[in-house]
Protein backbone atom coordinates (compact mmCIF):
# COMPACT_ATOMS: atom_id res chain seq x y z
CA UNK A 1 0.00 0.00 0.00
CA UNK A 2 1.32 3.54 -0.78
CA UNK A 3 1.09 6.53 1.78
CA UNK A 4 2.08 10.66 1.51
CA UNK A 5 4.72 11.02 4.08
CA UNK A 6 5.43 14.91 4.35
CA UNK A 7 4.96 15.18 0.61
CA UNK A 8 6.86 12.17 -0.70
CA UNK A 9 5.15 8.97 -1.82
CA UNK A 10 6.15 5.65 0.12
CA UNK A 11 5.22 2.01 0.57
CA UNK A 12 4.81 0.91 3.74
CA UNK A 13 4.88 -2.62 2.85
CA UNK A 14 8.55 -2.42 1.83
CA UNK A 15 9.91 -0.56 4.85
CA UNK A 16 8.79 2.93 3.42
CA UNK A 17 10.86 3.03 0.62
CA UNK A 18 10.60 5.24 -1.91
CA UNK A 19 10.20 3.90 -5.59
CA UNK A 20 13.19 4.31 -6.19
CA UNK A 21 14.91 2.97 -3.42
CA UNK A 22 13.18 -0.59 -4.36
CA UNK A 23 15.75 -3.38 -5.18
CA UNK A 24 15.98 -7.16 -6.54
CA UNK A 25 16.60 -7.96 -3.36
CA UNK A 26 12.88 -6.64 -1.84
CA UNK A 27 11.54 -8.26 -4.84
CA UNK A 28 13.06 -11.72 -5.36
CA UNK A 29 11.82 -15.14 -4.13
CA UNK A 30 14.30 -16.41 -1.56
CA UNK A 31 16.33 -18.96 -2.23
CA UNK A 32 14.81 -21.46 0.02
CA UNK A 33 11.41 -21.15 -1.71
CA UNK A 34 12.83 -21.52 -5.22
CA UNK A 35 12.87 -25.33 -6.79
CA UNK A 36 15.95 -26.38 -8.11
CA UNK A 37 17.96 -29.31 -9.15
CA UNK A 38 21.85 -29.87 -8.70
CA UNK A 39 24.51 -30.52 -11.96
CA UNK A 40 24.59 -33.85 -10.88
CA UNK A 41 21.15 -34.88 -10.94
CA UNK A 42 19.73 -37.09 -14.02
CA UNK A 43 17.44 -35.87 -16.47
CA UNK A 44 15.33 -38.29 -14.88
CA UNK A 45 15.09 -36.13 -12.08
CA UNK A 46 14.95 -32.64 -13.49
CA UNK A 47 12.18 -33.66 -15.19
CA UNK A 48 10.13 -34.95 -12.10
CA UNK A 49 10.72 -31.89 -10.31
CA UNK A 50 9.75 -29.96 -12.87
CA UNK A 51 6.59 -31.72 -13.51
CA UNK A 52 5.70 -31.91 -9.95
CA UNK A 53 6.28 -27.85 -9.31
CA UNK A 54 4.73 -26.99 -12.31
CA UNK A 55 7.27 -24.93 -13.53
CA UNK A 56 8.63 -24.68 -17.22
CA UNK A 57 12.63 -24.30 -16.20
CA UNK A 58 14.76 -24.05 -12.78
CA UNK A 59 17.45 -23.12 -11.60
CA UNK A 60 20.60 -25.67 -11.30
CA UNK A 61 22.86 -25.61 -8.47
CA UNK A 62 26.45 -27.44 -7.52
CA UNK A 63 26.61 -29.22 -4.07
CA UNK A 64 28.08 -25.68 -2.42
CA UNK A 65 24.71 -24.15 -4.19
CA UNK A 66 26.72 -21.96 -6.55
CA UNK A 67 24.38 -21.33 -9.57
CA UNK A 68 25.45 -23.42 -12.75
CA UNK A 69 22.62 -22.84 -15.24
CA UNK A 70 19.12 -23.04 -16.07
CA UNK A 71 16.75 -26.40 -17.09
CA UNK A 72 13.74 -26.87 -18.67
CA UNK A 73 11.15 -29.49 -19.62
CA UNK A 74 11.76 -28.21 -23.25
CA UNK A 75 15.54 -28.81 -23.63
CA UNK A 76 14.70 -32.23 -21.55
CA UNK A 77 12.10 -33.24 -24.07
CA UNK A 78 15.09 -32.52 -26.83
CA UNK A 79 17.13 -34.92 -25.31
CA UNK A 80 14.59 -37.76 -25.64
CA UNK A 81 13.66 -37.03 -29.26
CA UNK A 82 14.74 -40.27 -30.87
CA UNK A 83 14.43 -40.95 -34.94
CA UNK A 84 11.11 -42.42 -34.50
CA UNK A 85 10.26 -42.00 -31.03
CA UNK A 86 10.88 -40.74 -27.61
CA UNK A 87 13.66 -42.25 -25.94
CA UNK A 88 12.45 -42.09 -22.22
CA UNK A 89 14.86 -44.77 -21.03
CA UNK A 90 17.70 -42.11 -22.32
CA UNK A 91 16.76 -39.92 -19.25
CA UNK A 92 18.46 -41.52 -16.78
CA UNK A 93 21.47 -41.90 -18.60
CA UNK A 94 22.04 -38.11 -19.10
CA UNK A 95 23.37 -35.60 -16.21
CA UNK A 96 21.49 -32.27 -15.50
CA UNK A 97 24.81 -30.40 -16.29
CA UNK A 98 25.74 -32.07 -19.36
CA UNK A 99 22.60 -30.16 -21.54
CA UNK A 100 21.82 -27.38 -19.34
CA UNK A 101 21.98 -23.70 -20.21
CA UNK A 102 24.79 -22.32 -18.87
CA UNK A 103 24.95 -18.82 -20.53
CA UNK A 104 22.42 -17.19 -18.72
CA UNK A 105 21.64 -13.56 -17.24
CA UNK A 106 22.41 -12.96 -13.64
CA UNK A 107 21.18 -10.24 -11.15
CA UNK A 108 22.46 -8.66 -7.99
CA UNK A 109 20.50 -7.97 -4.71
CA UNK A 110 21.23 -4.46 -4.85
CA UNK A 111 20.42 -3.97 -8.66
CA UNK A 112 17.43 -1.44 -8.79
CA UNK A 113 13.78 -2.19 -10.01
CA UNK A 114 14.87 -0.79 -13.53
CA UNK A 115 17.69 -3.23 -13.64
CA UNK A 116 15.36 -6.21 -12.72
CA UNK A 117 12.35 -5.09 -15.34
CA UNK A 118 15.02 -5.09 -18.00
CA UNK A 119 15.92 -8.50 -17.19
CA UNK A 120 13.40 -10.40 -17.41
CA UNK A 121 12.35 -8.23 -20.81
CA UNK A 122 13.60 -11.52 -22.29
CA UNK A 123 13.44 -14.59 -19.81
CA UNK A 124 10.77 -15.43 -17.45
CA UNK A 125 13.10 -15.43 -14.23
CA UNK A 126 16.60 -14.07 -13.62
CA UNK A 127 18.68 -15.83 -11.29
CA UNK A 128 19.82 -13.80 -8.37
CA UNK A 129 23.86 -14.58 -6.67
CA UNK A 130 26.32 -12.98 -4.46
CA UNK A 131 30.11 -11.89 -6.12
CA UNK A 132 31.04 -15.54 -5.69
CA UNK A 133 28.06 -17.07 -7.63
CA UNK A 134 26.03 -18.47 -4.60
CA UNK A 135 22.62 -18.69 -4.99
CA UNK A 136 20.33 -15.65 -3.43
CA UNK A 137 16.37 -16.69 -5.49
CA UNK A 138 15.44 -15.38 -8.37
CA UNK A 139 13.24 -12.85 -9.66
CA UNK A 140 10.30 -13.22 -11.60
CA UNK A 141 8.28 -11.73 -14.22
CA UNK A 142 5.51 -12.13 -12.21
CA UNK A 143 6.80 -9.63 -9.01
CA UNK A 144 7.94 -7.34 -11.81
CA UNK A 145 4.50 -6.79 -13.17
CA UNK A 146 3.10 -6.62 -10.00
CA UNK A 147 5.24 -3.89 -8.76
CA UNK A 148 4.65 -1.82 -12.66
CA UNK A 149 1.04 -2.31 -11.73
CA UNK A 150 1.84 -0.65 -8.33
CA UNK A 151 3.85 2.22 -10.08
CA UNK A 152 0.87 2.40 -12.36
CA UNK A 153 -1.37 3.05 -9.82
CA UNK A 154 1.54 5.11 -7.62
CA UNK A 155 1.49 7.47 -11.08
CA UNK A 156 -2.33 7.76 -10.67
CA UNK A 157 -2.56 8.98 -7.03
CA UNK A 158 -4.75 5.69 -6.09
CA UNK A 159 -4.00 3.57 -3.77
CA UNK A 160 -3.95 0.00 -4.22
CA UNK A 161 -3.80 -2.73 -1.50
O1 LIG B 1 3.16 -23.18 -9.07
C1 LIG B 1 2.83 -22.05 -9.45
N1 LIG B 1 2.27 -21.16 -8.55
C2 LIG B 1 1.92 -19.89 -8.97
N2 LIG B 1 1.40 -19.05 -8.04
N3 LIG B 1 2.07 -19.44 -10.24
C3 LIG B 1 2.60 -20.29 -11.15
C4 LIG B 1 3.02 -21.59 -10.81
N4 LIG B 1 3.53 -22.16 -11.91
C5 LIG B 1 3.44 -21.24 -12.93
N5 LIG B 1 2.87 -20.12 -12.46
C6 LIG B 1 2.56 -18.92 -13.26
C7 LIG B 1 3.39 -17.75 -12.79
O2 LIG B 1 2.71 -16.55 -13.08
O3 LIG B 1 2.91 -19.15 -14.64
C8 LIG B 1 4.00 -18.29 -14.99
C9 LIG B 1 4.98 -19.00 -15.87
O4 LIG B 1 5.55 -20.09 -15.15
P1 LIG B 1 6.83 -20.82 -15.72
O5 LIG B 1 8.06 -19.85 -15.39
O6 LIG B 1 6.74 -20.90 -17.20
O7 LIG B 1 6.95 -22.11 -14.98
C10 LIG B 1 4.62 -17.87 -13.66
O8 LIG B 1 5.26 -16.63 -13.88
P2 LIG B 1 6.34 -16.10 -12.83
O9 LIG B 1 5.82 -16.19 -11.43
O10 LIG B 1 6.76 -14.74 -13.32
O11 LIG B 1 7.55 -17.12 -12.92
C11 LIG B 1 8.44 -17.09 -14.02
C12 LIG B 1 9.26 -18.34 -14.06
O12 LIG B 1 10.08 -18.39 -12.88
C13 LIG B 1 8.44 -19.62 -14.05
C14 LIG B 1 9.43 -20.61 -13.48
O13 LIG B 1 10.32 -21.08 -14.50
C15 LIG B 1 10.26 -19.75 -12.51
N6 LIG B 1 9.78 -19.87 -11.12
C16 LIG B 1 8.84 -19.10 -10.52
N7 LIG B 1 8.69 -19.42 -9.22
C17 LIG B 1 9.57 -20.41 -8.98
C18 LIG B 1 10.26 -20.71 -10.19
N8 LIG B 1 11.19 -21.66 -10.28
C19 LIG B 1 11.46 -22.35 -9.16
N9 LIG B 1 10.85 -22.15 -7.96
C20 LIG B 1 9.90 -21.19 -7.81
N10 LIG B 1 9.32 -21.00 -6.61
Amino acid sequence: MFIFIKGELKMDSMEDKTMSQVTVKDLMIPSEKVAHVQTNNPLEHALLVLVKTGYSAVPVLNSSYQLKGIIGKSIILNETLGLERFEFERLSEITVEEVMDTDIPVLHEHHSYIDGLKAVINDPFVCVVDNEQYFDGILTRRAILKQARNNYYLANQTTYQ
